[in-house]
């Protein structure tokens, strides 16, 4: 028999299924649709489906429960299917195939209990009346705000912004928004002499800035001298281009509390922007203008610069010195470091001072990750790539994500606020293509010698 929710390319229900997984619940990833609505959502809430598994001519539906939410996608139970699992399905809650109960008598479509359970019951309208009677449903408009929500922002293609080089990622370059998918942006360096030169990254990614953001911050700029001195005019005659991204189109970050500043010089541990599995010995090598630094990874520094890395005074991607210590966490240590490495010989040795841990913003936010908790995240060493992932370790609002089916070099430590982390589901809901689990291709198993038997065949 045909079933609902079939789905193109990477299946989370049967992998969530095989693996008993519990997946991160939408709740959790405030830059995605419907994450402030969810805990309306329950299991136990009842939804019209469409009914494959009955001889009318036109479409019939049937009343299905949800038994079990995992991300945006949901395990189905038929009405009258009682305990019986066998046809039990997934369904991803934000598509358009799922309904609210009423929704096929105001639109005059047909409930019709599937063929295999007709015979349970004499009078299934009865038994309906009952089973719904104080249940839980989708609101009727829910798949309107769902629509609403993923295109509720002002970036469109054509729209310009400053983004990191991802050649030079000390350095920003301008880019031009070629496609936008669940606030996600492709973007075309503008100087660039390749085709197909993109760069994905969210629109809430710290990676993306306004026009005119570099100069205002004193940050390195890769951009031709014309568009500098257009930056400058524009900075001080607020006059911007349409098609210009605009500071009020970005979250506010935090502004610090205090006079103490960090210092050039200063000690600290970094996630290493090139190497997102490891946390490093690091120093502020510059103070930018309105509170952000370029940060350098000790002991693997190129002489030019080139890999310092801007982290904003609030980022969660700073720690103070004795933090990894602190969490059980491994501080990889400066590149080609004798020995066994202590913070406090270190700091001696470099003559140096740790920055102040009050310089740190230790908010912790209420986010609701646990580990195992099976997730979409981006690989941002290649990010246009969404992968099936899960988190392997919380550490306050620090995640340590892994992706399924690969080796834990390919970790990426990430906060839990990051736009670069979905919920399972997020990619079918955006028809964007997920990568699955890696599978490993066993070499075929060589052929075992054919057992001695002391038995005579057919005896
Ligand atoms: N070209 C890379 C792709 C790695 C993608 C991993 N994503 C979790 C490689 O094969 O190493």
């Amino acid at each position: 028999t045909s079933r609902p929710g079939g789905v193109k390319g990477f299946d989370w229900g049967p992998y969530l299924s095989s693996t008993s997984s519990d997946a991160a619940s939408v709740s959790c990833f405030k830059h995605c649709p419907m994450s402030d609505n969810w805990l309306n959502i329950t299991v136990g809430m009842k939804v019209e489906i469409q009914n494959h598994e009955c001889d009318l001519p036109e479409h019939a539906y049937w009343i299905a429960t949800v038994i079990k939410i995992a991300g945006y996608k949901s395990l189905m139970r038929f009405e009258g299917f009682g305990n019986d699992t066998s046809y039990d399905f997934w369904m991803n809650l934000c598509t358009q195939d799922v309904h609210p109960v009423g929704w096929c008598a105001t639109i005059g479509k047909p409930l019709v209990p599937p063929k295999s359970i007709q015979h349970k019951y004499l009078d299934w309208k009865e038994y309906l009346v009952k089973r719904l009677t104080g249940s839980r449903t989708l609101p009727s408009n829910f798949y309107n705000k769902v629509v609403e929500s993923i295109s509720n922002h002002r970036f469109k293609k054509g729209v310009n912004v400053e983004v990191v080089d991802k050649m030079c990622v000390s350095a920003m370059r301008v880019a031009t928004v070629d496609e936008v998918i669940g606030g996600r942006l492709r973007l075309q360096y503008v100087d660039s002499k390749e085709e197909n030169d993109d760069f994905w990254c969210h629109m809430r990614s710290p990676l993306v800035h306004p026009i005119t953001w570099s100069q205002r911050s004193g940050h390195k700029l890769h951009a031709i001298q014309e568009y500098k001195n257009e930056c400058l005019n524009k900075i001080i005659t607020e006059n911007y281009h349409p098609t210009d991204a605009v500071p009020d189109m970005f979250h506010k970050v935090k502004e610090p509390m205090g006079d103490l500043k960090f210092q050039v010089g200063m000690k600290l541990e970094a996630i290493d922007p090139l190497n997102l599995s490891a946390i490093c010995v690091a120093t502020v090598m510059k103070v930018l203008k309105n509170n952000y630094l370029m940060i350098g990874i000790d002991g693997s520094m190129a002489q030019n610069g080139s890999d310092w890395f801007c982290y904003h005074t609030s980022s969660p991607c700073i720690f103070p010195v004795g933090f990894c210590e602190i969490n059980g966490l491994d501080l990889t240590p400066p590149r080609g470091y004798k020995g066994q490495f202590k913070w406090f010989e270190y700091l001696k040795q470099s003559k140096s001072t740790a920055a102040p841990v009050k310089l740190f913003d230790k908010e912790i936010p209420k986010h609701g990750f646990k580990p195992s908790h099976k997730v979409e995240a981006v690989d941002l060493m290649e990010p246009r790539l969404i992968c099936v992932a899960t988190v392997s370790k919380v550490v306050g609002r620090l995640l340590r994500i892994h992706f399924d089916g690969w080796e834990n070099e390919y970790d990426q430590w990430v906060d839990s606020e990051s736009p670069d982390l979905y919920p399972a589901g997020w990619c079918e809901v955006m028809n964007y293509g997920l990568e699955g689990p890696r599978v490993k291709v066993e070499p075929p198993a060589p052929i075992p010698p054919a057992p001695k038997s002391n038995k005579t065949p057919d005896s």
